[in-house]
């Protein structure tokens, strides 16, 4: 018997964290977090260690494909690898030299393996990488550009030394981050506060020192109250306001109308209970951490809920601050240098993007980054700037992941080849034109990645066993591709090579890695100051008014307005997380599935009593075009305004045999909801859908 133990990275959600692999005669057994890396401690979650369940799933896809009959019928023929990159190459080619090089649209899902592919992206001219981001974050991102002038990720959660964090709209214990969660579990232990602002008792309630239930889709209101509470009682932080707010005296004007009893009758949260939130904030302060939410896809106004958390933070000093939200390090920050980049061996293509973002009026403030897809895909129906021809959709399930499957199908007639690299099935992938299956991570090595924090670092993720069928890792695919567009600067026969190109000059060699998988670049954390600089607005401070977001129209102190209850009858309908799945493409995992086959539906009792639902009745949720049987959560512990369920259940697809029919899909029942998009933060809002329940 032999037996190893390989240094990696978990790929079964987008967090990965570092783990270790025991590999028996070159099988999977077993994975635990890997031991050496910080705030992992060997821990898991469910998810991570289930990872040897994908890979010995035979219901994933196993050879290159190509569509025989008609798009979704779910007809293929098995090609081999050269045969499929050729197609593609091919029909790419035809489809740039027919429509323009930009006619090519890309998306994913975003994070640190993008380099060598985003060359491959650059390298054939079009101005069209997208990520996923309009469904996840990017109100949060944009929150962020418009108060600091920098990205959602230019500052880091200090869990490990926060004295107060609160939790609104995100649900820390169930939407892991494995590090995250041992650092503020760490920190309670040793007195950290938590507050919870959530429509429902979430797991981190449950934890909590303070619980709001608030009604679904005010929290920009509450959070407005609190502001009046902390300039009122002038709870702030003077020093911070007076050297790094501008425009605090606007702010101060604005919201005096949004006072505690203002808010209670339009949250339902107690006058007294903001009053004695915000004066225990002053306490902690500046080691409060107020998280400016994760998935806020979810209301018209969420990006002025993001923006008004990242006031706050300012506001209480927390900016910068230990136990706050520290700003991120890169490898430069602390005298390191970084990776070499393939991307750089190429210009940014000149092109205008096909969603109108960075240049169309009303899209000029958004961070043109990554665009925001669902807008290229009303350009792939209107054919304006351009026609939108061939679609390469990386790793990225919109069927799932955007509402209303059925009808974002219907966005895409107009694309003439539809391409899915992926390492288990989807809806998209059951709607492409070629799939390309993925090694799963276990079985694939991919580019260095950089981890930004406190001490930024470099980590390898490394093919822990062979790939069980013929499947390729993302490096080859592009690498292959690279080839037949004569781009040679990507063609590569083995990753070390690509490793060696990444570490050229960095003083950082490949066995490095070999005794941790991971190489720090700092010895100890490092906290920079608040200084000049540390803002990237026009002021070079936290700025209340963005001149961006003003000349699209729209205004940066905008004044609430309250959500629409729900029509008689009816729910809102709310979703998230759970710990056991990841969005809806574990629900197929062998021991997954096992421990949680179904989502249920959380209704509160005095609705239920109303609608003769008792807990463990099996219900009906239906929208206009969608309906499907669920398990009802009768409790006091959801808002009676809402139902909620975890997102990506009642999958479709044959050859699911586990997921298939299991639960109630949330996605389908938010009808075109793709229409529905906040015009400040660019996502869309998901959460502005009513829907109902029988027995
Ligand atoms: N109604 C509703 N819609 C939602 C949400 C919701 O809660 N409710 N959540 C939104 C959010 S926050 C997000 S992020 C999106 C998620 O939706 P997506 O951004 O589409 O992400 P995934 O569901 O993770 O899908 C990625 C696809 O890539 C495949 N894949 C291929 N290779 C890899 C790999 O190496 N690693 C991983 N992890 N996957 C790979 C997976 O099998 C899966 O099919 O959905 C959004 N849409
Ligand atoms: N285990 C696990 N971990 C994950 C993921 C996963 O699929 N599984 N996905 C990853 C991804 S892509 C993302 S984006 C993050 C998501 O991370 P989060 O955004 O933290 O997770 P969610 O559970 O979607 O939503 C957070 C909370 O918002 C609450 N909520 C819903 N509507 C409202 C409202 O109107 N007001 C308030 N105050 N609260 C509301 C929900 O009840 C839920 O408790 O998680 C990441 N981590
Ligand atoms: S949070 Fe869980 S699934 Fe995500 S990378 Fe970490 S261990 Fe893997
Ligand atoms: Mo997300």
């Amino acid at each position: 018997m032999s037996k190893e133990y390989v240094k990696s990275i978990c790929g079964m959600c987008s967090v990965r964290c570092p783990i270790e692999v025991e590999v028996v005669d070159g099988k999977a057994e077993y994975i635990q977090g890997n031991p050496d890396a910080p705030g992992i401690m060997g821990s898991l979650c469910p998810r991570g260690a289930a990872g040897t369940a994908l890979t010995y799933d035979e219901e994933r896809p196993q050879y290159p494909m190509v569509r025989t009959g008609k798009r979704g019928e779910g007809k293929w023929k098995q090609v081999s690898w050269d045969e499929a990159l050729d197609y593609v190459a091919d029909e790419l080619k035809r489809i740039q030299e027919t429509y323009g090089k930009d006619s090519v649209l890309f998306s994913d899902r975003g994070g640190p393996f993008r380099d060598f592919y985003r060359a491959f992206l650059r390298g054939i001219g079009t101005a069209n990488y997208n990520n996923h981001d309009s469904a996840c974050a990017r109100n949060v991102q944009n929150a962020a550009l418009s108060v600091f002038g920098f990205g959602r990720k230019g500052v880091s959660y200090d869990l490990k030394n926060a004295k107060h964090v609160i939790l609104q709209q995100r649900n820390i214990f169930e939407a892991v981050n494995v590090a995250e969660v041992n650092n503020l579990l760490n920190s309670m232990a040793d007195g950290c506060k938590l507050s919870v602002i959530d429509i429902r008792a979430n797991v981190p309630a449950t934890k909590s020192d303070n619980f709001f239930m608030i009604r679904p889709g005010t929290d920009y209101g509450f959070n407005l109250a609190v502001i009046n509470v902390i300039i009122n009682e002038e709870l702030y932080d003077k020093d911070f306001v007076a050297n790094w707010v501008e425009d605090f005296d606007l702010l101060k004007d604005f919201v005096q109308q949004y006072t505690p009893e203002w808010a209670e009758e339009e949250t339902g949260i107690k006058a007294d209970a903001i009053r004695d939130f915000c004066r225990q904030l002053a306490e902690a302060a500046p080691s409060i951490l107020w998280h400016p939410g994760w998935m806020t896809a979810r209301y018209n106004d969420s990006f002025y809920m993001s923006r008004t958390i990242y006031i706050i933070n300012s506001l209480m000093g927390a900016i910068g601050a230990k136990g706050g939200l520290p700003f991120m390090n890169k490898p430069g920050d602390v005298g390191a240098k970084g990776l070499n980049s393939f991307m750089n061996l190429y210009p940014k293509p000149e092109g205008k993007r096909a969603d109108g973002v960075g240049w169309m009026e009303g899209r000029k403030h958004f961070d043109a980054g990554p665009g925001l897809v669902h807008l290229a895909y009303e350009a792939a129906v209107e054919e304006e700037p351009y026609p939108v021809k061939a679609y390469i959709c990386h790793r990225h399930d919109p069927l799932m992941a955007y509402p209303d499957a059925p009808h974002v199908k219907t966005l895409w007639d107009n694309i003439e080849l539809l391409v899915v690299p992926t390492f288990s099935w989807s809806d998209t992938a059951w709607n492409a034109d070629v799939v390309l299956p993925i090694s799963p991570y276990l079985e694939r090595d991919d580019t260095i990645m950089t981890k930004n924090g406190p001490k930024p670092a470099f980590q390898i993720r490394k093919r822990a066993v062979q790939p069980v069928y013929d499947t390729k890792a993302i490096w080859e695919i592009y690498s292959g591709l690279a080839k037949r567009f004569g781009l040679e600067e990507l063609v590569y026969e083995n990753i070390e090579d690509i490793w060696n190109f990444q570490l050229d000059g960095t003083g950082v060699s490949l066995s490095d890695f070999d005794a941790t998988g991971i190489v720090s670049l700092a010895s100890d954390p490092l906290f920079k100051p608040v200084k000049e600089g540390s803002f990237k607005t026009p002021s070079g401070k936290v700025q209340m008014i963005d001149a961006k977001l003003e000349a699209d129209g729209l205004l940066s102190l905008k004044p609430y307005e309250s959500p629409e209850r729900p029509p008689e009858g009816k729910f809102r309908i709310t979703f998230g997380r759970c710990a056991l799945h990841t969005q809806g493409h574990t629900v197929n995992n062998a021991l997954l599935f096992e421990r949680m086959p179904e989502n249920i539906l959380w209704i509160n009792t005095k609705r239920a009593e109303e609608l003769g639902i008792e807990n463990d009745d099996y219900v009906t949720v239906s929208s206009v075009d969608y309906s499907s049987k669920i398990r009802a959560f009768v409790t006091d512990f959801v808002h009676p305004e809402c139902i909620f369920m975890i997102h990506g259940f009642d999958h479709k697809l044959p050859c699911e045999s586990r997921a298939k029919g299991m639960g109630a899909a949330d996605n389908l029942l938010l009808s075109k909801g793709i229409k529905k998009w906040d015009k400040g933060g660019g996502a869309v809002a998901m959460q502005e859908h009513f829907v109902s329940v029988s027995k």
